[in-house]
């Protein structure tokens, strides 16, 4: 949290101050792009109708994300400047808790930021970040976010993408991969395109699939796929949107 500003825990909008301060010092250390606090702010209305909670369907997505990352043979998880302030030792963890990459991917691209992003992520605890290379492309996208690692995402069979834009979940999904897409606006193109949609705040999903994974660490395959069958996108997403609709502005 930015030094200069204290908030107190009993603030009856602790949370949300505290995510604007990450939010604001990422910018301050050259983490989080501009767009990334206008990104917040779209983000943080739908988490005050949502109650700022994580609701059930959204815990059954965290957990049918967290049986596809035990069932991959290469998971990654995709981090941008967002991500990286809000949550990065949780990203950290949840990278080792399922044996996945941890690959920076940027849509306002540029070497300065990759770095300190990925330094960001060291000082975290990540041992390998990927993203520094960017030696293949996302075919389809015209844009810096088509950057990949040959040995990360373009090689990935799942992939975790919070606070996506749509272009790339498209083109990942035609890729065939799965997709599982951290975002609080269920009707966001990204949310739509997903295997799994996780209509949630980053912060709580992350922590969230990481409880599910090593709740299940002792699962079979088999009893991995049931999760994931049972699983229904479309259940998920109209959830959320009554959840939403039916939101208190109190
Ligand atoms: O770091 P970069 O350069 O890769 O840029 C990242 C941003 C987020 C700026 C870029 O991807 C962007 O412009 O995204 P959009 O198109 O604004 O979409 C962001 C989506 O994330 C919106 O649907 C928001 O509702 C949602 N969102 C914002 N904050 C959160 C969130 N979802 C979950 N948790 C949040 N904390």
């Amino acid at each position: 949290m930015s030094e200069h500003v204290e908030v107190p825990e009993s603030h009856p909008r602790y949370l949300s101050l505290l995510t604007r301060h990450r939010i604001e010092d990422g910018v301050e250390k050259g983490i989080t792009s501009m767009q990334g606090l206008i990104a917040q702010g779209r983000g943080e209305a739908f988490d005050y109708l949502l109650g700022e909670r994580t609701i059930e369907s959204a815990d059954a997505a965290e957990r049918a994300a967290a049986a596809h990352f035990l069932l991959a043979n290469h998971p990654v998880i995709s981090v941008n400047g967002n991500v990286a302030a809000l949550c990065p030792g949780e990203a950290v963890e949840l990278a080792e808790a399922v044996g996945a990459d941890l690959e920076v991917n940027l849509f306002n691209r540029t070497d300065a930021r990759i770095q300190a992003i990925a330094e960001h992520l060291r000082e975290h605890g990540a041992e390998d970040v990927k993203g520094l290379t960017a030696d293949a492309r996302i075919p389809g996208i015209d844009h810096e976010r088509a950057k990949v690692d040959a040995d990360g995402i373009y090689d990935a069979d799942v992939v975790l993408v919070p606070l996506e834009d749509g272009d790339r979940a498209e083109a990942l999904a035609e890729m065939g991969k799965t997709e599982l897409v951290i975002d609080l606006n269920p009707g966001s193109r990204s949310a739509r395109t997903a295997t799994v949609p996780i209509i949630d705040n980053v912060m709580r999903a992350i922590p969230n699939i990481t409880a599910h994974a090593r709740a299940l660490r002792g699962a079979t395959d088999a009893e991995l796929r049931d999760i994931v069958e049972s699983f229904d996108r479309e259940t998920a997403l109209d959830e959320a949107e009554r959840a939403i609709r039916n939101g208190s502005f109190d």
